[in-house]
């Protein structure tokens, strides 16, 4: 489904000629386009010092030692509001580009990214007006300059690659992009358009008669991870630009949809060229920018932080908890909640470990035990009747407290990278929330079952369309989780009447496999750590876990008694 719609785009981009020629940041002098990789003609050092001989540092960031750091800076005019939209985006951005080039780069090795704000005290007008070198560079200039002024940046920085998003526009002919170039590069600088792309809003012609660009979110992370590229001053591919078949790219269709050229446009369908991958990764400067960072996400479940899921049950009356740890196969307890939480266990501190937690609906209350240092988190957060979801949304390897709301089928989520709680209606009363993630972006995906439909709605974010899919009856446990191990959820239903498993595999499509019978609980885990999820039961009688490992075969335990409620049940 997915090529087909990607070839789609390919073909009709390329009759119309609307693909661009080169990035998407070129900016316009009347038709002529400006190359994206910025001349350091056109800024100096003078340029700079106008303001920063007459202004403080505001911050000291970058100091010899320091971790070496991509950050992504929200600059706001004194006329401009700080937007959350805007900080969730940049967030989103500099994840979504951390992920990215830890695919194309392997061995785990990307950056460490960082996201920052500053109000600056002059106007969105006065960055294009105000004369600072030549009249292309004006806007150039005054957002470097303010931006080094607050991020305590400068050029050629060996620490840091600058990348300022100013939430102003240039005038008509006046330059944006990026110069890496040793020993003054290490910037870039994108403008209000890029912030507009980034939330899925109209851009604005930088001049009059410029066609809009309505190629959605996925296509300015793509532009951005590109500016990113020159930070390091990776080029575009040699002859691309210079007109005829494929941009003129002496590398052909290769090097013309690379990430470094046209690419960018179809983010995450782009790559880096080896000569790219090769400056990064061996580069004197480059490569201390790239080490290995483990994203993998958490497993379900995982009290132990050994990455197996551990059979849990919860003593209701108790509200004692009993683990069955996967690395000693010893069993452990602890008391947390009480009767009438919900029990909602999740990686809230991001280290791997799941943290015992409950909601309380009664005080809306989070109860969070934080495995680093055994603190307490109380979070007020979601009225009585809501519905706790938490889930990583935001990529950032934490969960996030979250709710959907059943009157308004709205998911309020506070999102643990930047604090910011959104607000999205999706699904309708009487739906069912099924969070996961779908699409295998290590973000979980808005996404309800309608059971009058027994219908699957599945939120797509960065696209703003959804996928239904019609799977499972009325009555059925819902299950998705990823079973056949390609990172995505699948859909899938336990059916307690004949104690079939239903799968739609996103890799290897349907499948039905029998296990576990009418009175069992479902509580599909990973508990062999093989990264896929196995078909598993909790069997109240006998108060044991049946679990059919998809690598370790048939494993039983038993924990607790009848009386007993297994946690994976409950966790939604
Ligand atoms: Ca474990
Ligand atoms: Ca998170
Ligand atoms: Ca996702
Ligand atoms: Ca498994
Ligand atoms: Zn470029």
């Amino acid at each position: 489904m997915k090529p087909l719609h990607i070839c789609l785009i390919l073909l009709a981009v390329l009759s119309s000629g609307l693909i661009p020629t080169q990035a998407q940041d070129l900016s316009r002098v009347g038709s002529t386009k400006i190359s994206d990789q910025i001349p350091m003609e056109w800024i100096s050092a003078s340029n700079l010092e106008n303001f920063s001989a007459s202004s403080q540092r505001l911050l000291n960031a970058t100091e010899v030692g320091q971790p070496r750091k991509a950050r992504f800076v929200y600059l706001v005019p004194s006329d401009k509001q700080v937007r959350d939209d805007y900080k969730v985006a940049l967030f989103d951005l500099a994840l979504y580009l951390r992920d990215k080039y830890q695919k194309e780069l392997g061995n785990d090795l990307t950056f460490l990214p960082q996201v920052e704000v500053y109000q600056t005290d002059h106007t969105a007008d006065w960055y294009r007006s105000h004369v600072n070198g030549g009249s292309s560079a004006w806007f150039l200039n005054n957002a470097l300059g303010e931006g080094f002024r607050y991020s305590g940046g400068y050029f050629g920085d060996p620490n840091n690659r600058w990348n300022f998003f100013i939430d102003a526009d240039p005038a008509c002919g006046q330059g944006i992009g990026a110069n890496g170039v040793p020993p003054n590069g290490g910037w870039a600088v994108l403008s209000a358009n890029d912030l507009r792309g980034l939330t899925g809003k109209q851009n604005v012609p930088q001049c009059a008669g410029d066609p809009p660009d309505n190629a959605g979110i996925y296509r300015w992370i793509g532009g951005a991870g590109h500016e990113l590229g020159h930070t390091w001053d990776l080029p575009h591919p040699p002859g691309c630009g210079s007109g005829g078949e494929y941009g003129g790219c002496t590398g052909g269709a290769t090097a013309y949809f690379s990430w470094m050229y046209a690419g960018y446009y179809f983010f995450p369908g782009t790559y880096f060229l080896a000569e790219d991958k090769q400056k990064l990764l061996t580069d004197s400067i480059d490569s201390p920018f790239f080490q290995p960072i483990d994203l993998r996400s958490p497993a379900r479940l995982d009290f132990d932080d050994d990455r197996i899921s551990d059979p849990v049950i919860w003593n209701v009356g108790a509200g004692v908890w009993q683990v069955y740890k996967s690395s000693t196969a010893t069993i452990t307890s602890f008391q947390w909640g009480a009767n009438g939480d919900e029990l909602v266990p999740n990686d809230y501190d991001g280290d791997g470990q799941t943290d015992f937690s409950v909601w309380r609906p009664s005080d809306s209350t989070w109860y969070i035990f934080q495995s680093t240092d055994s603190t307490i988190v109380g979070v007020t957060f979601g009225t009585a009747s809501d519905i706790p979801v938490p889930r990583d949304y935001d990529g950032d390897l934490r969960a996030d407290i979250a709710v959907w709301r059943p009157s308004s089928a709205v998911w309020y989520v506070y999102r643990s990278g930047t604090n910011i709680t959104t607000a999205f209606q999706f699904g309708t009363t009487g739906d069912i929330p099924i969070p996961a993630d779908f699409d295998g972006d290590k973000r979980n995906d808005y996404a309800i079952f309608r059971p009058s439909e027994n219908a699957w709605y599945i939120y797509k974010s960065y696209l703003n369309s959804f996928d239904m899919v019609t799977f499972g009856l009325s009555g059925d446990e819902l299950v998705p989780q990823d079973f056949d191990g390609d990172s995505k959820a699948d859909i899938a239903v336990w059916r307690p009447s004949d104690g079939n498993w239903y799968v739609l595999g996103s890799a290897v499509g349907f499948y039905s496999t029998h296990f576990g019978s009418s009175g069992d609980l479902p509580v599909p885990a990973d508990y062999d750590g093989d990264a896929k999820t196995d078909l598993s039961v909790w069997r109240p009688s006998t108060a044991t876990f049946w679990i059919l490992g998809s690598s370790a075969g048939l494993q039983v335990v038993s924990l607790g008694q009848s009386s007993d409620v297994p946690v994976a049940f409950h966790a939604r």
